[in-house]
């Protein structure tokens, strides 16, 4: 199967976001990566829940893939107006009972993703097997752009695939920070499937945007 793209939008311009999702959209990008944090889970704030809920409005094929990296992830569902097709990916770390976020995702007739971070073992993901439509990866450490890949993070993309495939599911297996021109392909062969572009591929500014896409796609095809 093909590898799907989510390019992460903290990375966009900020000053011009309409035009680069305009672009993505036009260059058959399946998801848009969108951020929120909340300044406690991580030491950062990027993307607030309004700008969330706005983007909806002007999405014409593109999914929102929305990574929740904030404790208590389900106080901020109904401001981003969480409903069908839109990916939410709550951190496993954050959450005090992960299998009632995970059915109140569900619950919306949204995909239900677990984060986990570099520091958090493929394993854990087998608690929630039956529970999830995908697994986010974090390749480097949440909070920020523009970071080098964390530490056996190919090994662990290769676990979380055996688990996946050992549970018979069609689990979606998403790779987040760092995803690299260099690293893409090596992601794609160790198994994942969804791509989180930044600064380190589709938005690093040496190509269009269209351009970029064409070549990311090529990279993960
Ligand atoms: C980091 C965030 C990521 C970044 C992405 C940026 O906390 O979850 O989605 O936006 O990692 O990409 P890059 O290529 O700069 O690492
Ligand atoms: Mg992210």
């Amino acid at each position: 199967m093909n590898g799907m793209l989510s390019p992460s939008l903290m990375c966009a311009n900020l000053l011009n976001l309409q035009s680069d999702i305009t672009a993505l959209d036009e260059a058959g990008v399946e998801y848009i990566h969108l951020d929120f944090m909340d300044g406690a889970f991580v030491p950062n704030i990027t993307l607030d829940t309004t700008l969330i809920k706005r983007v909806k409005s002007v999405l014409k094929n593109m999914k929102r893939d929305i990574h929740i990296m904030a404790f208590h992830p389900e106080k901020y569902f109904d401001a981003m107006e969480i409903g069908t097709g839109d990916i939410v990916a709550v951190h496993l770390e954050a959450c005090e009972d992960l299998h009632s976020v995970l059915s109140e995702i569900r619950g919306r007739n949204a995909k239900a993703f677990i984060a986990i971070s570099p520091d958090t073992s493929a394993e854990v993901i087998n608690d929630y097997i039956n529970e999830i439509d995908g697994v986010l990866v974090m390749t480097v450490y949440p909070g920020f752009a523009g970071q080098p890949l964390a530490e056996g993070s190919m090994e662990k993309i290769a676990k979380v695939r055996k688990i996946i495939d050992n549970s018979n599911s069609d689990i979606i297996l998403e790779v987040d920070g760092h995803v690299s021109w260099d690293l893409c392909t090596e992601m794609k062969k160790n198994g994942a499937d969804l791509f989180v572009a930044g600064s380190s591929s589709v938005f690093s500014g040496e190509y269009t945007l269209e351009e970029s896409v064409k070549r990311m796609k090529k990279l993960i095809s």
